[in-house]
């Protein structure tokens, strides 16, 4: 059976692993997590990884270099899901990353080769998203253990019930010397590959994304006895806030920022009762940080002046932020040359306006992406949909890109000589080289 075919089937099997039957959901630190984590191990071990989970529930493979203890290629992506999920955002990248390191099982690498099923990329439970890549970055923050998820539970206490000690997030983290880069393939969550018809495409940059828990506060009221003026409507101020939002993004363009309200809830919520508190989630994302925020800025502003307007108030939290990483040139250009081996000789670049592991991994070593066609650019749903033949040829390109950045790496003088030029980040912390 060909490696996409079963690449294909293991995503169908994990995507048995869910919550929500037969909606797809896995979320940090549940019992799915632990299941999918279990059933990948086998699959990590079988193509001749020694696998282990580090201290915040990342799953993680890994084949020693030409010598024992040189520093590691990362690969990998996560585990996690959005709910209602599709099969592959996250588990493609980490099943690919397995068919590869099985490929290059007996190949004379001048690094260890590791894959990395991450945990908690989406966010899903507890609000932060990247909890397991920040972790491995060394990014952990405290103020995250008294985030709850929807059944009340805090991150410190499922973090227990787990079965992992807070006290030992540390041990997670990652120095720069111990790797030469990480590498993520990903379905691309985007219809511009496919527009092209093209099966692949590289990764130029992630964008830098915020997300916050905005409420707007106003007062509960008779819905028949109440009149106009004296209404302080707290629904109909977020429903003028949420259209300007999108407005505001849509007007900013293609390489503009992106905007978006996922979820609304509203107090007390009844039919005959004025709603007194409207709380809703807010996505920012812009290919730079500074764009990012000028947004968030003009946003806030606007908000601010509709609650003047109709005597509601708004409250901020900010629960998520992650820089816009650009991906290293070396890094980028192997993935490049990993395409070219599958017949596309003008390979495609773009930026990532999906957020994904690499951008925490970018804080600690030199990251790059390989985008994956999927069918109308759908994600973030049941729908979402690869070919085999993409998969095919995604795992090739893999293949030959790692074997580039093993060539790159080895003429450069491996870990005893700087690594290969890295592109300055935009925002991040400036890059460090292998082996530092
Ligand atoms: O939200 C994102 O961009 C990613 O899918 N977590
Ligand atoms: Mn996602
Ligand atoms: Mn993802």
């Amino acid at each position: 059976m060909s490696n996409a075919r079963t690449a294909l089937d293991r995503c169908t099997e994990l995507a048995r692993i869910t919550a929500d039957a037969p909606r797809i959901e896995r979320v940090y630190l549940s019992a799915e997590h632990a299941a999918a984590n279990t059933l990948v191990a086998e699959w990590m071990e079988r193509a001749g990884l020694r696998t282990w989970q580090d201290a915040v529930g990342n799953l993680c493979g890994r084949r020693e270099g030409r010598t024992d203890g040189l520093p590691a290629l990362m690969i990998g992506s996560h585990l996690d899901t959005v709910p209602d999920a599709g099969a592959y955002d996250g588990p493609l990248g980490v099943i690919m990353a397995i068919a590869v390191a099985e490929r290059l099982r007996g190949h004379d690498l001048p690094f260890a080769l590791e894959v990395i099923a991450f945990n908690d990329e989406e966010g899903t439970r507890f609000g932060t998203a990247l909890l397991g890549s920040q972790a491995v970055a060394g990014r952990w923050q405290e103020h995250w253990w008294d985030q709850s998820g929807r059944d009340g539970l805090t991150l410190r206490r499922a973090f227990a019930d787990f079965g992992l000690d807070s006290g030992r997030v540390s041990e997670a983290a990652r120095t720069p010397a111990e790797l030469v880069g990480y590498l993520e393939a990903h379905i691309e969550q985007g219809p511009y590959i496919e527009a092209e018809n093209r099966s692949l495409g590289f990764v130029t940059a992630i964008a830098g994304a915020r997300r916050f828990q905005l409420s707007i506060v106003g007062q509960a009221g008779h819905a028949g006895g109440t009149p106009y003026p004296r209404r302080r409507d707290a629904l109909a101020s977020a429903c003028e806030a949420i259209t300007m939002i999108e407005r505001v993004a849509r007007e900013s363009g293609e390489d503009g920022g992106i905007a978006t309200v996922g979820r609304i809830q509203v107090q007390p919520g009844a039919v005959n009762v004025i709603p007194g508190q409207a709380d809703f989630t807010l996505d920012l994302r812009a290919a730079t940080d500074a764009r990012r925020d000028a947004m968030w800025d003009g946003i806030r502003a606007e908000i601010e002046r509709i609650c003047a307007s109709r005597g509601t108030r708004l409250e901020v939290l900010e629960t998520h932020s992650a820089s816009a990483c650009e991906c290293a040139s070396w890094l980028r250009d192997a993935i490049a040359t990993g395409i070219r081996t599958t017949g596309d000789d003008d390979p495609r670049g773009l930026w990532s306006k999906a957020g994904h592991d690499a951008m925490a991994m970018g804080a600690i070593c030199d990251v790059a992406m390989l985008f994956i066609r999927c069918r109308e650019g759908v994600s973030h749903n049941p729908a979402e949909d690869v070919r085999e033949v993409d998969v095919a040829r995604g795992i090739n390109a893999y293949e030959q890109a790692v074997l580039e950045v093993a060539r790159t790496y080895d003429s450069s003088g491996g870990p005893d000589a700087p690594a290969p030029r890295t592109a300055a980040r935009s925002g991040a912390v400036p890059a460090l080289r292998a082996g530092a």
